[in-house]
């Protein structure tokens, strides 16, 4: 099954917006396999951002998401890494459609709360570089024949 990597950053936390994020994930019928509150080291986000590491905005978006808490999850799905990434919406908050998650509640690119894997060989790089297998719940949700047909 479809699995991808979500990231609510730390502005997402300290904005309050922990709950409202996930429950869009989780109402829309997406399943949570994995979710951990944590403090990102330098290694982990030049690691995770290291298709970045050229541009001019790396070492601040490196500091930013290093700044604060932030919340790692694995959420599984048919369709999921795409279906995310429409949820989470257009990279600038600005020019982020209303109804997604940026577009909703977000006015700046460098504070922009939430980051989802764009494609499915990303997701598992992303991953694997965020949790080890044991930290990832395989579960079946008594919901699925609701969501299935
Ligand atoms: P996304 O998070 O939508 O996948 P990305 O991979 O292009 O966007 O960039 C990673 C993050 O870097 C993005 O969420 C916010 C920051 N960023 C991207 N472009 C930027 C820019 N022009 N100025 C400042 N920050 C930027
Ligand atoms: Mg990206």
């Amino acid at each position: 099954m479809e699995r991808t990597f979500l990231a609510i950053k730390p502005d997402g936390v300290q904005r309050g917006l922990v709950g409202e994020i996930v429950r869009r994930f989780e109402t829309k019928g997406f399943t949570l396999v994995g979710m951990k509150f944590m403090k990102v080291s330098k290694e982990l986000a030049e690691s995770h951002y290291d298709v970045h590491k050229e541009r001019p905005f790396f070492s601040s978006l490196v500091n930013f998401i290093t700044s604060g808490p932030i919340i790692a999850m694995v959420w599984e799905g048919e369709g999921v890494v795409a279906a995310a990434r429409k949820m989470i919406g257009a990279t600038n908050p600005l020019t982020a459609e209303p109804g997604t998650i940026r577009g909703d509640f977000g006015v700046n690119i460098g504070r922009n709360l939430i980051h989802g894997s764009d494609a499915i060989e990303t997701a598992q790089r992303e991953i694997s570089l965020w949790f080890s297998d044991e930290e990832l719940v395989t579960w079946e949700s008594q919901m699925k024949p609701w969501l299935q047909e």
